[in-house]
């Protein structure tokens, strides 16, 4: 069997986008609306900056210095992901429970190739990984984004990144991420539309992600 639950497994819905894209912002509001209709459903974030390496990976936001090597930056924030997410398979099998998680493997390809590594070694650093059964991706042009309010300070938070990041994620979606195993359920959603009808349609693939995903086994990327 794929789940010890007789309800079946819980499904692993991600969010990705830019910053300031309102992955954030929908994400809150898809747990809610996902508890509404009994789901049993967690949030969760990655970089998660509270374990011992996440403190790390905070500490590298928040500052400005390049001393650091980019690929050993890079191995961080993965090993972030490695290291929580076999707890967070067990709770979907185990208990059913649903996570929807702001960030994961795509951001890190995406924001690591802006930084100049090229994408292939990316790539391989994610492979293996509890692959999402949906991704979501809330898609808003950097000029969009910028009219929100300031950018936050943290490094990665500037108009010229946020444009090659924007680039890389569509490069990436072009290519169905190809380089990794099995293709991704990808859907883009217009971040221009108002907060209500991005919650909607987000709401609507979830539950039916959660629907079709119950019986079949978690794969990996
Ligand atoms: P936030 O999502 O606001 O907590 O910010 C986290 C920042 O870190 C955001 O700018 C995206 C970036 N990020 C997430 N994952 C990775 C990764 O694997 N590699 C790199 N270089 N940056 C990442
Ligand atoms: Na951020
Ligand atoms: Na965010």
């Amino acid at each position: 069997t794929t789940s010890n639950n007789e309800k079946g497994r819980g499904s692993f819905i991600l969010l990705e986008g830019c910053d300031r894209s309102g992955k954030t912002t929908q994400a809150k509001l898809l747990i809610e609306a996902l508890k509404e209709k009994n789901q049993k459903v967690e949030f969760a974030r990655f970089p998660d900056r509270t374990s011992e390496i996440g403190k790390v990976i905070d500490q590298y936001l928040k500052s400005s210095s390049n001393d650091r090597n980019l690929r050993a930056v890079h191995l961080l924030f993965t090993a972030n992901r490695w290291e929580l997410m076999d707890g967070f398979v067990k709770k979907m099998k185990e208990e059913g429970v649903t996570y929807v998680i702001d960030r994961y493997a795509y951001s890190g390809i995406a924001y690591s190739m802006a930084n100049g590594i090229d994408k292939e070694w990316c790539q391989k650093m994610e492979s293996g990984l509890p692959k999402p059964d949906v991704v979501l991706f809330l898609d808003l042009s950097v000029e969009d984004a910028s009219k929100r309010g300031e950018y936050g300070l943290e490094r990665y938070e500037k108009k010229a990144f946020q444009q090659k990041v924007r680039d890389n994620y569509h490069e990436l979606i072009e290519d169905n991420w190809k380089v990794l195993k099995n293709n991704i359920n990808i859907n883009v959603i217009d971040a221009t539309q108002t907060k209500e009808e991005i919650a909607k349609q987000l709401l609507d693939i979830s539950l039916k992600t959660i629907e079709e995903s119950k019986n079949k086994p978690i794969q990996v990327i």
